[in-house]
């Protein structure tokens, strides 16, 4: 049964999940504040919900951070765990197995035309990086997000953000330069990025690194990628994951802030007035149904294509049915959309297969593993690659493998030096052995090989150098029981393609002149990481050009 009906008979009304809108209209906001404010006040908060269950895995207590109810459970419709868009967790919900009951929708609260200074299309961390950024020097500014929740990829995001001369760094002693970024990043990406656009990705890193801090945001602790010369990937203390960190600290800004900030609500194309200029956006609310926002300026955010299918397809055929490490809101529509309104798409083909996707799963196993000191190793039991090499040899390397996956092997060192390694043996993901012999045992790898092969290592390491596959750091050896492995397979994770911007985040024609009124910032634009982006650029890009953006944005509204 449903959960309307299941709660018949008790304190709830049809106007305690509602709000009474007008008479004879009972109607909810596409945010559904009233429906989860009513949930939070009979059944508790997430917190409270979580640290009442048992076991580690509960939906109310996620990396998602303090999602709304409505993101699972539904009054009239069939309930589901919000989670398994991503994982597959065997979770029931009460109102989850009913079949659907249809209701009529009790009422469209038709808003027809609204007007704001700035509206910001997808609710990532470029897209809150703008919005905060615009409102603070005065705009008005409303952010839609399609998705229930928001945070987008930016939420997912593991390994870190790379950035250069940094206060942190300094204080480590890490020597790094911009010259250095600069050059890792264009040798990343074939040499086909947008020079002035890196220039500008590395350049800004230290001050996005600041305002970040001076938001709240810890990325004290400081790791290395694949890729990067130097240790420049920013991230909290300990090594915990820097998306779910960085996206609840832009959330909770933004709620401080009283940011109009929309869920559930889908543009479904760009408003042009008679010259071409964009001038605002239809929206499609879930609950409120279709109405318009006319702004002054549009900033499009919406992030990348990796979980679209049909798209992948399209640039790259034989991607097709390779699992994505994304969360299902990536399908691309602001490429599309602001292709429609003139804006050009390039790099499209150049899509990024990230090497360690945990097998048969959705779930990343963050670049930072190997960062710290695992290793990859084959069916055979045999290292193959530098670990440490671009995503795209890396994943190349392991696909050509026997099976077309690897292990990712460490010790017990390698885990305590990484937080986030925790949340992969709470989802049951990592096989483990009290020796190595054990551990090729628990993985069906054999011990003698296996054995040999972390020997190697451990001998390269002593000596300072890689002569097997020239891995250019060893931070580890792999000695100290316990010995784990994660078997990964490559995983489409990231979109390089996308609108075409300039230095100022204004989205640039295809006819080479500038789309008046519409800004782009993020994995929705392309030219940054040209054929391949290194590990830890991506939300470093979000909030540098997520800050241009709504600085350019405030400008524009200023000067109009
Ligand atoms: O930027 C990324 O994609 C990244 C650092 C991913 C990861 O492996 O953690």
């Amino acid at each position: 049964i449903s959960l309307d009906e299941l709660h018949k008979g008790k304190k709830v009304t049809c106007v305690g999940c509602h709000e009474e809108k007008q008479q004879d209209k009972i109607a909810v906001d596409d945010n559904e504040t009233v429906v989860n404010a009513t949930c939070v006040e009979c059944h508790g908060t997430l917190g409270e919900l979580a640290a009442s269950a048992k076991g580690h895995i509960t939906p109310h207590r996620s990396h998602l951070g303090q999602i709304a109810c409505t993101s699972c459970h539904s009054g009239h419709s069939q309930s589901k765990v919000y989670c398994n868009n991503c994982h597959t967790f065997d979770m029931s919900i009460p109102g989850g197995k009913a079949p659907v009951k249809k209701v009529e929708r009790l009422a469209i609260n038709a808003r027809g035309v609204e007007k704001t200074d700035v509206l910001v299309i997808g609710a990532g961390a470029a897209g809150f990086t703008a919005a905060i950024t615009a409102h603070d020097g005065g705009a008005k500014v409303i952010l839609v997000e399609k998705q229930p929740i928001t945070g987008g990829n930016s939420a997912l995001s593991a390994g870190g953000m790379n950035a250069t001369e940094t206060v942190f760094q300094k204080k480590k002693g890490i020597k790094d330069s911009v010259d250095v970024m600069i050059s890792d990043t264009m040798k990343g990406g074939g040499n086909a990025n947008d020079a002035e656009l890196v220039k500008i990705l590395a350049t800004k890193s230290a001050s996005s690194v600041d305002w970040l801090t001076s938001i709240g945001a810890d990325i004290s602790d400081i790791g290395q990628m694949a890729g990067a010369t130097n240790y420049r990937t920013h991230r909290p203390t300990g090594g915990a994951a820097v998306g779910s960190h960085i996206t609840n600290v832009l959330k909770k800004n933004a709620a401080d802030r009283k940011l109009d900030v929309r869920v559930n609500s889908k543009v479904l194309k760009l408003v042009e007035d008679g010259s071409g200029r964009v001038i605002g956006a239809v929206i499609e609310g879930k609950h409120s149904g279709t109405y318009t926002i006319l702004a002054k300026v549009v900033v499009m955010t919406a992030g990348g294509f990796s979980a679209n299918q049909g798209m992948i397809g399209q640039y790259q055929p034989q991607y097709v049915g390779m699992t994505t490490s994304n969360q299902p809101g990536a399908t691309g529509d602001g490429m599309l959309i602001g292709e429609q309104a003139g804006g050009q798409l390039i790099d499209m083909k150049e899509i990024q297969i990230h090497p360690t996707v945990a097998a048969g799963s959705r779930i990343l196993i963050t670049e930072a593993v190997r960062g710290n000191g695992a290793i990859l190793i084959n069916r055979d039991g045999k290292r193959f690659v530098n670990e440490l090499t671009t995503r795209d040899k890396a994943s190349q390397a392991t696909l050509a493998q026997p099976g077309g996956s690897a292990y990712l092997v460490f010790d017990s060192v390698i885990h305590k030096s990484l937080k986030q390694i925790d949340g992969y043996f709470e989802l049951g993901l990592v096989k483990e052995g009290d020796s190595v012999e054990a551990l090729a045992k628990a993985i069906g790898a054999p011990a003698d090989v296996l054995a040999r092969s972390i020997d190697t290592y451990n001998k390269s390491f002593d000596a300072k150098k890689d002569s097997e596959f020239g891995r250019p750091d060893m931070p580890r050896a792999i000695r100290t029981a316990k010995f784990y492995a994660i078997e990964v397979k490559p995983g489409i994770h990231y979109t390089m393609g996308g609108l075409k911007i300039n230095r100022d985040t204004q989205v640039i024609g295809k006819d080479g002149k500038i789309v008046a009124g519409l800004l782009a910032a993020g994995e929705v634009t392309g030219g940054v990481h040209g054929k391949n982006r290194l590990g830890g650029n991506s939300i470093s890009e979000t909030i540098t050009f997520g800050r241009i953006a709504g600085a350019n944005a405030l400008k524009m509204v200023k000067d109009s």
